[in-house]
């Protein structure tokens, strides 16, 4: 599966203004997984001491732009290439700290579905299906790499 220019174009511009409010878009982000499936409130270093998930916290902010600029990537090599690849030294980093966090099949769905809301609630009239098919897709596909990565799938 892949995804056309127009879909590239989405990603791009649709992070662009992500972008302009991290502490508010990553909080938010923070929030739906937790909302989703609170145990993973636990996984994270920076969330498991705080009752909510803390408003302004450098490490929280850090981590949710690193798996939207991710995704955004996958968008970019998905239109150029029709794959998603990452690096396999970064590819083997990723997969063992998920790992040695105990993160499973079923938490990529809830980051995926957080995600995808975080950028509905962000975008407001500006969002459309085909913005939201194209992040799914970008997002799957990475996923699937680390996935793979973690043998997780098969
Ligand atoms: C850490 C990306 C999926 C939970 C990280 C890090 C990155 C990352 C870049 C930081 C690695 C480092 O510290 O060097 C991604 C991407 C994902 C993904 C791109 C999917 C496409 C998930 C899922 C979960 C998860 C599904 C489980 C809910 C964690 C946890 C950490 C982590 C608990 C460690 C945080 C800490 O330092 O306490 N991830 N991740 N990740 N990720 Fe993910
Ligand atoms: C997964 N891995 C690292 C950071 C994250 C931030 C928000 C949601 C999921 C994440």
């Amino acid at each position: 599966r892949t995804i056309t220019e127009e879909q590239e174009e989405m990603v791009r511009r649709s992070w662009e203004t992500l972008r302009q409010d991290i502490p508010r878009h990553s909080t938010r982000f923070f929030t739906l997984i937790v909302e989703i499936a609170p145990a993973v409130k636990e996984m994270f270093s920076f969330l498991r001491d705080f009752d909510e998930v803390p408003q302004n916290n450098p490490d929280l902010r850090a981590h949710a732009v690193k798996v939207f600029k991710m995704t955004c990537e996958s968008a970019i090599q998905l239109r150029e290439n029709g794959q998603v690849k990452v690096a396999d030294s970064k590819l083997r980093h990723l997969a063992s700290i998920h790992l040695s966090k105990g993160v499973a099949l079923l938490h990529f769905e809830v980051v995926k579905e957080a995600l995808l809301r975080t950028i509905k609630e962000a975008m407001g009239e500006r969002w459309c299906e085909e913005m939201n098919s194209a992040w799914a897709t970008s997002f799957e596909q990475l996923a699937a790499a680390i996935k793979h990565q973690m043998k997780l799938d098969d």
